[in-house]
């Protein structure tokens, strides 16, 4: 969540670190993985050389010489062979504004491919469209401090206790307001054990769900008439939609109750300010961008946008999680969230790149896509940096047969994670503390990191990598230029300016001084805008918020006589996404040290299984033998499995290969399995 927080710092080692007390998003406070966080850079396991993988033997260290000439000399080969876009770029979204500008501009001027893409396209793209289709911008509406205003939360599909505890500290201000809540999920998190009403939603039907209670809205005359007249458009086929589904209905196939359905209706209507937050439970889904939409719809309904106390955003992901998805390392994006498929803004980015429209590839695959492509052998060759897909990515043995066809791979990390095994170079980068960057938090605060420490041994900082990957490929022309940070920032600044996400006034200096600058922020004379739509000029051609009409589809898989059971995935407090940086810390490993299967005792027990008995869960694409962990707090129809761990353990084993057909994110929040008692593993 960009917390604040000063390391300690003796003879170039990080030894400890402070909450910062000053910082305005966590004001001193930290979670389990924030005061953990030091650990890593002196960690033993620290990549300090580039290695080079030998059959039989291992990774061995070699020189960065060798490195750069094997990885370059190799890119160069399999593009003379099968075509520039035969070599794909995977990035991610823990990486700084100013490496996601570069690395968006290196694929397509340094490597000259279309196929860019990045770890974000797991997380925060549903969210994206969401917003773009509603508002014309991706960004939340405001600030958390709308948080603390508000009378009636809504939390759908987040579990912000464990994976944003710090957000969790402005509902509990909320709450000691008066506030009340409601949460959408199928398990009683720990934030919904103290919710007034708890909608346990059967994984991957939210929209039959959010259709329901718009239909309650409308019922009872709860919606706001004249806000839709003047600022909305879309809302006769919206409201026809949510009319079409009865209330009965969106109960049978949610699996929620009428009477919660109406409660949570009637509680959200009559409020006079709320905050509606969704994260990954509603977006992980191949209806993503419609329980997007359908979340907005309800904030539209009751034209509860652009004051005090109300708002609506999502929950990012990673560090960077919103910055990372605006300034050009996805498939279809230039920076400033420009389209790569537009004239208009092709021209300009042409303009401040200094290159033609010839040069500058078009839209490339998302990295699911990329993947496929690789398993197809369509793309020969990778670079990797920041993502870990082995782990992270559905269907895990598609995707370790995927990387084991690759003719190259170079991965660029501080940690050697799964993917990278398959590595033939692994370039030892840098972790945050040692390059200075900014970083753009949920709420839209650009921050800045500062550099602590020098990479260790002979580790590189990744921007560093970069740019001479770009000069060993006679790429010069358009990066010689950057000599630190704050120049790629520079760039970045004038490449976003009159672009939706524009940071054209953000300086350095600025985001010192002010501790932080809410973009949109055109000119260095305005103050930044830490609440969007005061004005109700919306970014949308017409100006207007937009509807968007959702009809119900049903999931990819429905449970059968064969695989009976639902299966969801996601998260624990003490780990963090694919592991790689959690999993070697000992106190965040005692706090989870294997993943597990939550079930609800009465499907225990028509198994046969207690609490801590090996199952096995199998789906039609792999299987893992895990502990049972019984607990009351689950849907019965559904088992849930923590995601952060590799190999037979993952639970990437059996989910599943579907894609949102607009985001393109994985249905990585359901999938069929059958469960059975099993002997301990080997
Ligand atoms: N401790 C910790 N914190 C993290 C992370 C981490 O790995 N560990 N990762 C960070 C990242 S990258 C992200 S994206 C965020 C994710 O943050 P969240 O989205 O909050 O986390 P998840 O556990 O993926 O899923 C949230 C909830 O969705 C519920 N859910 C499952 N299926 C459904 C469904 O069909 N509908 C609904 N409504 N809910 C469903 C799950 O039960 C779970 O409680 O967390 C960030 N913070
Ligand atoms: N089943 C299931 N699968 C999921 C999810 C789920 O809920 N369920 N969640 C999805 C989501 S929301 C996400 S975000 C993805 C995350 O999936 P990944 O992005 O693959 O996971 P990470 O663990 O963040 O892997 C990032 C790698 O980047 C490295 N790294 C981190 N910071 C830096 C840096 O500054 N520089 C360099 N060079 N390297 C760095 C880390 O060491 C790590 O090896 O997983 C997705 N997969
Ligand atoms: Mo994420």
């Amino acid at each position: 969540m960009q917390c604040g927080i000063q390391l300690k710092v003796k003879s170039n080692h990080v030894i400890g670190f402070e909450p910062s007390e000053e910082f305005p998003f966590n004001r001193g406070k930290l979670c389990p993985k924030g005061v953990k966080r030091y650990l890593q850079g002196g960690h033993p396991d620290r990549l300090l050389n580039p290695l080079k993988r030998k059959e039989g033997i291992g990774f061995v260290p070699i020189s960065w010489e060798e490195a750069f000439s094997t990885t370059v000399s190799e890119i160069q080969r399999i593009q003379e062979t099968y075509g520039k876009d035969s070599v794909a770029f995977l990035s991610g979204v823990s990486l700084t504004n100013e490496k996601s500008y570069l690395i968006g501009k290196f694929a397509r001027l340094g490597l000259q491919t279309a196929n860019l893409d990045y770890n974000g396209r797991l997380c925060m793209v549903s969210a994206g469209a969401g917003n773009k289709k509603a508002f014309g911008l991706d960004r939340a509406s405001n600030s958390w401090q709308d948080i603390v205003d508000a009378e009636v939360i809504l939390l759908a599909g987040t579990n912000v206790a464990e994976c944003s505890p710090i957000t969790t500290d402005y509902i509990w201000r909320a709450r000691d307001r008066g506030a009340k809540l409601i949460v959408i999920d199928p398990r009683v998190t720990p934030i919904a054990r103290t919710s007034d009403i708890m909608l346990p939603v059967l994984p991957g039907t939210d929209s039959a769900l959010l259709l329901g209670l718009l239909r309650v809205l409308i019922e009872e005359n709860l919606t706001d008439e004249e806000f839709i007249r003047n600022h909305t458009s879309g809302w006769e086929e919206t409201r026809a939609a949510a009319l079409a589904l009865p209330l009965e209905e969106a109960s049978r196939i949610s699996g929620v109750k009428v009477e919660d359905i109406q409660r949570a209706g009637r509680l959200w209507g009559n409020a006079k300010t709320s905050f509606l937050l969704h994260a990954r439970g509603i977006e992980h889904s191949s209806k993503g961008v419609d329980n997007v939409v359908s979340c907005i719809n309800l904030v539209l309904a009751t034209g509860r946008i652009g004051r005090k106390g109300c708002g609506y955003g999502t929950i990012t992901g990673q560090g960077n999680g919103q910055g990372g998805r605006e300034h050009g390392h996805k498939c279809d994006q230039l920076p400033g969230n420009r389209d790569i498929s537009n004239p208009d803004h092709r021209a300009y980015i042409c303009s401040v790149w200094g290159c033609s429209d010839e040069e500058l590839p078009g839209k490339g695959h998302t990295a699911p896509e990329i993947m496929e492509m690789i398993h197809a052998g369509q793309i020969k060759s990778l670079v990797s940096i920041c993502f870990n897909p082995l782990v992270s990515l559905p269907d895990s043995n598609f995707t370790r047969e995927a990387l084991e066809k690759l003719e190259h791979y170079t991965a660029i990390d501080f940690f050697l994670n799964e993917t990278a095994h398959h590595a033939d170079i692994v370039m030892a980068g840098s972790l945050h503390e040692e390059e200075e960057g900014t970083s753009t938090s949920a709420e839209g605060r650009v921050i800045k990191i500062n550099k602590a420490v020098d990479p260790p041994g002979h580790a590189k900082t990744d921007t560093s990598i970069i740019l001479e990957l770009a000069h060993r490929l006679g790429r010069d022309k358009y990066f010689s230029h950057f000599h630190c940070s704050e120049d790629i920032f520079n760039e970045l600044r004038v490449a976003s300016k009159g672009g939706t996400a524009d940071y054209f006034g953000i300086t350095y200096e600025r985001v010192i001084n002010e501790m932080g600058v809410f973009w949109p922020c055109p000119s260095e004379g305005h103050p930044g805008t830490p609440r969007l739509w005061e004005d109700l000029q919306f970014k949308t051609p017409d100006k207007k918020a937009h509807f968007n009409a959702v009809t119900y589809r049903p999931p990819l898989e429905e449970p059968d006589d064969e695989y009976p059971v639902v299966l969801t995935t996601g998260r624990v407090v003490s780990q963090y996404l694919s592991g790689t940086q959690t999993r070697r810390i000992g106190g965040l490993v005692d706090l989870c040290p294997e993943p597990y299967v939550e079930i609800h005792p009465s499907l225990a027990e028509a198994y046969g299984l207690q609490d801590k008995d090996w199952m096995k869960v199998a789906s039609r694409r792999g299987e893992v033998v895990l502990q049972a962990k019984v607990v009351t707090t689950i849907r019965p129809d559904t088992v849930f499995i923590p995601y952060h761990w590799p190999g037979r353990k993952a639970a990437n084993n059996l989910t599943i290969r579907s894609y949102d057909p607009v985001s393109g994110i994985p249905e990585f929040k359901r999938a069929c399995v059958k469960i059975s008692k099993a002997d301990p593993p080997q």
